[in-house]
């Protein structure tokens, strides 16, 4: 789609000065990303987010392989969204786990052969795993497998860390970062606006305190990654200011490597009278994120969450990730109801996956250098 076309075709004149921004390569305003939401149609949004992929990627669409680790469930907050921490509680069971440090070194020698290049480990905020408990766990898993790209703990854990340990956020990280952790993967941001947040999260780490952390870790050069939980109580405004919030310390600090949308689903939770959202708002959002978030590098579909069908879709609104092809050690959303209920997806299925809709599959590492190329 061209700017004629869509100058053409049907639309406001608001719609129209935001299409000439975005062929002009200029920023969208707050209000202007609020008003692609409240009027945008979905192949207008996808129009505009496509050109701007094709114009920064071109079919280039990213995949690691990567697994993860859970250490725990056990959890000392309490989010109204969580089916993870909270799954039989209510009918006065817990079923919680909690590994061994010898079955996560376990874990990790079991990849030894295996060409995987990222761990992924987050869980539940356990109240007797701290900071050194981790930066030990982290030094050993590098002992046994020096290669691998620790990413691990949400900024939610971080801070329950780092208070623990009586440490700034800064010293907290380094420690972290001199044992071997390489990134901080997106979770717990959820939604910034903190009336929302008072709401479905109202006792873990704040907003102000997420972005501190991950300015932090961009400080000592850890890059992260940046989520958010959308399609549940939150507006429209609400969505452009968490993006905005991102936005803002983008500029400022150029640590994130990619914003990930999470659709909020309503299995086994606090919150499960709610519905969820269409797959068409589920594209909006992608489209809108690749849109408004103009110093994000990469926008990514976490596939086990939305389904292989819809992953295949982003990747024609925004979309130039699908993650990894994970393995089967992820619960966080087949507990909370989740299309993909063992979410593990060989390198040959991500590949088909990915060429099926006319884009290049390419491996990636952590920070998205090009390790091979599958296209041919
Ligand atoms: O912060 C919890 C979300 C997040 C539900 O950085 C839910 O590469 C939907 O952040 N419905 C943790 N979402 C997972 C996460 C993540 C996942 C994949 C890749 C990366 C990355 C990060 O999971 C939480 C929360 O926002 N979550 N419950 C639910 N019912
Ligand atoms: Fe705990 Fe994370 Fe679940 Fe919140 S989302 S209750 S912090 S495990």
């Amino acid at each position: 789609m061209n700017l004629e076309l869509i100058l053409q075709s049907n639309i406001s004149d608001s719609l129209k000065r935001i299409s000439e921004k975005v062929f002009k390569d200029e920023r969208i305003t707050f209000d202007e990303g609020v008003t692609l939401f409240k009027e945008g149609e979905l192949n207008f949004l996808g129009s505009l987010a496509n050109y701007i992929r094709e114009k920064k990627h071109g079919d280039n669409t990213y995949f690691n392989k990567n697994f993860h680790i859970e250490p725990t469930n056990i959890c000392v907050f309490d989010c109204k969204f969580c089916a993870y921490s909270k799954l039989l509680r209510n009918k006065g069971e817990y079923d919680a786990w909690e590994m061994d440090e010898e079955a996560i070194y376990e874990t990790i020698r079991s990849y030894d052969k295996s060409d995987v290049t990222e761990v992924h480990i987050v869980g539940g905020v356990h109240p007797k795993m701290g900071l050194h408990y981790f930066a030990n766990l982290i030094k050993n898993i590098k002992a046994i497998k020096p290669d691998l790209h620790v990413k691990a703990f949400t900024a939610v854990e971080l801070e329950y860390m780092c208070r623990k340990a009586k440490v700034s956020y800064k010293e907290g990280l380094q420690i972290l970062k001199d044992h071997g952790q390489d990134s901080l993967p997106g979770g717990g941001a959820e939604i910034f606006a903190e009336a929302i947040r008072a709401e479905i999260c109202n006792d873990k780490c704040s907003s102000e305190e997420w972005l501190e952390i991950h300015e932090a870790a961009h400080s000592i050069g850890m890059p992260s990654n940046a989520t958010m939980l959308y399609g549940h109580i939150e507006s429209f405004e609400d969505r452009i200011d968490h993006m905005n919030r991102l936005r803002t310390l983008q500029d400022k600090s150029g640590g994130f490597n990619t914003f990930i949308p999470l659709k909020y689903r309503n299995g086994n939770n606090q919150m499960s009278h709610l519905s969820e959202v269409s797959v068409i708002e589920d594209l909006k959002v992608y489209a809108v994120s690749r849109i408004f978030m103009d110093n994000f590098d990469h926008i990514k579909a976490y596939w086990p969450m939305i389904g292989r069908g819809t992953a295949q879709l982003t990747l024609a609104y925004g979309v130039n990730d699908i993650d990894g092809t994970i393995d089967d050690t992820t619960k966080i959303y087949s507990m909370a109801g989740a299309e993909e209920q063992s979410p593990t997806m060989s390198t040959e299925q991500i590949i088909e996956l990915i060429k099926n809709v006319g884009r290049k599959p390419l491996e990636r590492d952590s920070v998205y250098n090009v390790l091979r190329d599958y296209s041919n």
